[in-house]
C-alpha cells in the first residue's frame, strides 16, 4: 500500500541545475576573481560528483592539485559554496526557476489523497526552502513531513543514505514508499535503498543509464503534453497521477516479489541502456 512519495529536488522538481546552480557557481567564482567558468558541457560532466562543496573540491583538484590539497582549502571551499548558495537562493527568489510539468499537479493530488510527502536531496537545505517557497508558496515547506537535504548524511547520492534517513524518520517500510528522481545517480540511491522509483529525465540526464526502475519518463505529464517513456517494461504515455503510481507500485511488487529493485536483481537492459522491470 503506497503511503509516501519521496521527492528528489534538483532536476526532478525543477531544472535547477541549468536555471540555478550552474550560473550561481559561476557567479561565486567571478566574485572571488577565479578564472573558473563551468560551461554547460563541463557542468554536465561535473554533475557526476554530487554535492556542491564536493563538486568544487573535485574541480579544484583537477585545476591545481597542490593548492587544492593545501591547509585551508576546505575553508576556502566552504566560503565559495556559501557565496554560490546565496546566488542560487537569489535567483530562485527572483523567479528564475520554474517547476517542471506535472510537479505542482502531482504534489497537490498526493496531498489530497492523503499521501505523505518527503524530500531526499543532495542539495543544501536553504536551496530546498527557497525553491519550495518561490514556486509553491510560503507554507509549502510544511507540506513535507521529512526533508533530508545536503549534509544530513555523510555519504551523498548515489549512496542510499539519504533515502534511508528519510524513510526511517517517516516510520515507513520501503515497500510503502515510492521515490521520484531525475538521474542515474539519484535512481541508484533510491533503488539501493529498496525503493520503487519513477524517473523523469532532465536536461542533463537524458543519456543516463538507469538502474531497475518502475518507469523511465520524460516528465510527469500535463493535460497539454502527456508524459512519454517506459513503464513496467512497456511504452507508456499519459499523466502520472496518484492512481497511476499506486498501480505501478503494486504491479512492480507483484512482478518482482521479494526480489524487488535494489535487491541486486539484474534486469534486462533495453537498447537505450535503460534497464526496467521485465515485461
Ligand atoms: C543535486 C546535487 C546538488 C546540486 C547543487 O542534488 O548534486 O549538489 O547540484 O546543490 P539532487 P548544492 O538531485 O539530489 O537534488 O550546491 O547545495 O550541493
Ligand atoms: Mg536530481
Amino acid at each position: 500500500m503506497l503511503r509516501a512519495l519521496i521527492w528528489d529536488v534538483d532536476g526532478t522538481l525543477a531544472e535547477t541545475e541549468h536555471d540555478g546552480h550552474r550560473p550561481a557557481f559561476n557567479q561565486a567564482f567571478a566574485d572571488e576573481g577565479l578564472p573558473w567558468q563551468w560551461d554547460e558541457a563541463l557542468y554536465g560532466e561535473l554533475l557526476a560528483v554530487t554535492g556542491g562543496k564536493e563538486r568544487i573540491a573535485h574541480w579544484w583538484q583537477r585545476w591545481d592539485p597542490v593548492a587544492a590539497s593545501a591547509p585551508g582549502a576546505a575553508v576556502a571551499i566552504r566560503h565559495l559554496h556559501a557565496l554560490k548558495t546565496a546566488h542560487y537562493v537569489a535567483r530562485v527568489q527572483q523567479g528564475q526557476v520554474a517547476l517542471r510539468p506535472g510537479v505542482r499537479r502531482l504534489l497537490i493530488e498526493a496531498r489530497a489523497a492523503g499521501l505523505t510527502l518527503a524530500i531526499a536531496t543532495t542539495t543544501s537545505p536553504d536551496n530546498v526552502a527557497a525553491l519550495l517557497q518561490a514556486t509553491l508558496g510560503p507554507d509549502s515547506p510544511g507540506w513535507f513531513a521529512v526533508v533530508g537535504a545536503g549534509d544530513v548524511v555523510p555519504a551523498k547520492k548515489p549512496a542510499p543514505d539519504v533515502y534511508h534517513w528519510v524513510r526511517q524518520r517517516l516510520g515507513l517500510r520501503a515497500d510503502q514508499c515510492l521515490a521520484l528522481e531525475d538521474s542515474a545517480v539519484g535512481a541508484r540511491a533510491a533503488v539501493a535503498a529498496g525503493l520503487a522509483t519513477v524517473v523523469t529525465r532532465s536536461r542533463y540526464t537524458a543519456q543516463d543509464v538507469l538502474p531497475p526502475v518502475l518507469a523511465d519518463l520524460d516528465n510527469l505529464g500535463s493535460h497539454e503534453r502527456p508524459a512519454c517513456g517506459l513503464a513496467l517494461g512497456r511504452p507508456w504515455r499519459g499523466l502520472v497521477d496518484v492512481h497511476r503510481l499506486q498501480v505501478w507500485a503494486r504491479l512492480g511488487q507483484a512482478q518482482t516479489g521479494s526480489d524487488g529493485p535494489g535487491r541486486g536483481q539484474p534486469y534486462p537492459v533495453d537498447e537505450k541502456g535503460s534497464s526496467f522491470l521485465a515485461a
